[in-house]
């Protein structure tokens, strides 16, 4: 989760995030290559008076500033690209996790057994305690296991809501009558918190997700111990 000060993106849970956070650091460097230089013509430019009376046209210049930008383009959308379709990449799901987005709440299936489903709200901030976070803690907590990868399916009852996990690079729109696929696996245990992306109404704020990474054994004694 985010912390004080923490200006950047969230430590990433999964090898996803952690590739997005490359990517955003090496655009970052890109542009920091480009402000220098524009900067730096653009000050040579103001100090200098370049008049020359014989100098008609460039075309090596010209040739030049218009294929460096087009090959510097090229090497921010290749690993970009690269990136989206990882994402959509769904690899042999051990589980498959669906998300239901209502006004203003989110309910969660296990599709995988029977009867595992539950409501998750927010806890208001009357029964808050010392170990939860205000706006950002639920009733039910999804729990998952971590090192599997995992399927969602998200979908929404009423409006459009949206599913959203920053540490894991997770955003789906829940769409009325539309299932959203997407697919992570968190590499590390841990709670993991994120809240609805989408305008969705009043108590938009008031819907956050909770996940609670965990050992694949602690999972199964999860499981049986909500089916009982
Ligand atoms: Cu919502």
């Amino acid at each position: 989760m985010t912390t004080w000060l923490n200006m950047s993106l969230q430590d990433g849970a999964s090898p996803i995030m952690e590739q997005l956070v490359f990517f955003h650091d090496h655009v970052l460097m890109i542009m920091l290559m480009i402000t220098t230089t524009v900067s730096y013509m653009m000050i040579t430019l103001i100090r200098n008076k370049q008049t020359s009376r014989f100098m008609l046209e460039g075309q090596m210049i010209e040739t030049t500033w218009t294929i460096a930008p087009a090959i510097i383009l090229v090497f921010i959308a290749m690993p970009s690209l690269r990136l989206l379709y990882l994402m959509d990449e769904v690899h042999n799901p051990s589980l498959t996790l669906k998300a239901v987005g209502h006004q203003w709440y989110w309910s969660y299936e296990y599709s995988d057994f029977t009867k595992l489903e539950f409501d998750s709200y927010m806890i208001p901030q009357e029964e808050q305690q010392e170990s939860t976070f205000r706006l950002l803690d639920t009733d039910n907590r999804i729990v998952l296991p971590m090192n599997s990868p995992i399927r969602m399916i998200v979908t929404a009852a009423d409006v459009l809501h949206s599913w959203t996990i920053p540490s894991l690079g997770v955003k789906t729109d829940a769409t009325p009558g539309r299932l959203n696929q997407t697919s992570f696996s968190i590499s590390r245990p841990g709670i993991l918190y994120g809240q609805c992306s989408e305008i969705c109404g009043a108590n938009h704020s008031f819907m956050p997700i909770t996940i609670e990474s965990v050992p694949a054994k602690h999972f199964i004694d999860w499981v049986s111990k909500m089916s009982e």
